[in-house]
């Protein structure tokens, strides 16, 4: 009962002063988060790929931070007073909110810049199709519509790009844009395996590497959404 109650505070109150970076994500049930507490002693609320996204570049950074939680099927007040979209996530810097985890990324490695994940320009982009075409075969209720085709054609250009330049985007080291993929393929291989029965084909082996790889490191282990969340995250999409 303590461990409600103190959830319930997370929602009620969210402008006292830590001093250290606040970041405001989505919880889960409340039923559910008082259950899971005691399971997961780290994490107790829904990890979209672009929460965990931000706090993999927390975490790699090695910065302190406190998470506030936001029940979204029930928005407070506050939630829009920060950011009008009313989505998250959301992070309070130096009394500063910032949304987008585009921009938080971005904020974070400019005040922050050691150790550095900065991608070069020119590879920021690479692998950026694979999720909406992801989306687009998770929706799709016709097998033969391409939408399949079209997520593997991405993950194959993806996997030649990672044989001559990996087994990183930006190379040798993890950089911004693996902390904003990563996330994504793991929803990717969750979701389209229970509801496609589909796994990336053992042929595209340097996305299967690079997809092990990321998702073993500690900062990842840490940080990512339990595989049932993830399964009933994606449910209204398959449904709707
Ligand atoms: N472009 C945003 C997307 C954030 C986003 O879509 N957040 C979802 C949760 S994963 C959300 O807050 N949805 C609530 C809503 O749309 O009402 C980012 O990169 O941070």
């Amino acid at each position: 009962f303590f461990i409600f109650t103190s959830c319930l505070e997370f929602f009620k109150n969210v402008d006292d002063d830590s001093g250290t970076i606040l970041l405001v994500c989505q919880a889960k049930n409340l039923v559910v988060s008082f259950q899971f507490l005691s399971q997961w002693n780290r994490h107790p609320f829904i990890l979209g790929p672009f929460t965990q996204r931000v706090l993999l570049t927390i975490e790699e950074k090695n910065l302190p931070y406190e998470l506030k939680l936001v029940d979204l099927a029930n928005k407070p007040d506050w939630l829009f007073t920060i950011n009008p979209e009313g989505k998250v996530p959301i992070v309070k810097l130096e009394d500063k909110w910032v949304a987008d985890s585009d921009v938080i990324t971005q904020v974070l490695e400019e005040k922050y810049p050691q150790p550095s994940l900065a991608t070069p320009p020119e590879k920021a982009s690479i692998g950026s199709k694979i999720f909406s075409t992801f989306i687009g075969f998770l929706k799709s209720k016709d097998t033969n519509d391409g939408t399949e085709q079209t997520l593997l054609s991405e993950l194959t250009s993806f996997d030649s790009y990672l044989k001559d330049n990996g087994p990183f985007i930006n190379g040798g080291t993890i950089s911004a844009a693996d902390l904003s993929l990563a996330p994504k393929l793991y929803h990717m291989e969750i979701a389209l395996g229970h509801y496609k029965n589909w796994s990336v084909p053992d042929a595209l082996a340097h996305v299967k590497t690079y997809m092990e790889t990321i998702f073993s490191m500690d900062s990842f282990v840490n940080t990512r959404g339990l595989p049932e969340d993830v399964i009933a995250g994606w449910r209204s999409k398959v449904i709707g």
